[in-house]
């Protein structure tokens, strides 16, 4: 399998876990932004990565986005399970895994931006990282106001976070018998990977240390490097 990705990219983070989690073997093949378009508008429809090229004869030829990578991998190899065995509990780990996409990612990519632009610059003040981020913004639209909202977004997001993470090694448990379906799910592997870009703002890392041993622990499980900062 290939995997066409932005190195930097945390959704691509996401779908290199759930490939690292099920152990299936595959090649990355890094994309420039900007270009990119012309490889995946004919792949898949659409303009974002992470896409996966499963290169095996009686599968589609690309799967575009990290939610539907997810549901091809477990289909293509269920074991070991990314999706749980009670009905219910899937349906809130789909749940959780969606607002973490389509919200929370966002969120921490304006933070993260936002950051590395300002407080962050010494990460890498070189003209070729800091234009990189100046485009990032532009093309986001990532300003204060839109960064303000974000902030107040991602605060919400970790106080609920905090409640299902803080104390227990998975998002999704049985409240009632608290041992019992208590595994991974996609919803830990989209948290762990979108709130990944947080590890190197000393703010989030003072504040929320408790996250940060769960993005850990979740590489870990998923035989995944861990990312900068951590
Ligand atoms: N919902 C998508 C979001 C992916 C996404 O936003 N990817 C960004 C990189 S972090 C991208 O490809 N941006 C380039 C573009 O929009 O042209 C997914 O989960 O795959």
């Amino acid at each position: 399998m290939l995997l066409l990705q932005f190195s930097t990219s945390h959704y691509c983070r996401k779908a290199r876990l759930a490939l690292g989690y099920k152990q299936i073997p595959y090649q990355v093949e890094n994309l420039t932004p900007g270009i990119h378009i012309w490889k995946l508008k004919p792949l898949t429809g659409l303009t974002t990565l992470p896409v996966l090229l499963p290169q095996l004869p009686e599968y589609p030829q690309a799967i575009g986005d990290s939610t539907q990578i997810f549901k091809f991998l477990e289909k293509y190899q269920p074991q070991p399970p990314l999706f749980l065995p009670d009905e219910a509990q899937q349906q809130e780990a789909l749940m959780l895994e969606d607002w973490l996409d389509e919200s929370i990612g966002t969120a921490t990519r304006f933070i993260y931006y936002n950051f590395r632009a300002g407080a962050g610059k010494q990460i890498d003040p070189s003209f070729a990282s800091q234009l990189v981020i100046q485009v990032v913004r532009y093309q986001y639209g990532i300003n204060q106001a839109a960064v303000e909202i974000a902030t107040q977004r991602l605060k919400l997001a970790l106080e609920v976070l905090k409640s299902r993470w803080q104390d227990r090694s998975y998002l999704i448990c049985d409240r009632e018998a608290l041992l019992q379906a208590n595994r991974i799910s996609v919803a830990d592997l989209a948290a762990a990977a979108l709130l990944s870009p947080l590890a190197l703002i000393p703010q989030y890392r003072q504040d929320y240390p408790w996250l940060f041993q769960r993005i850990i622990e979740i590489h870990k499980i998923c035989g995944e490097a861990l990312p900068p900062g951590l």
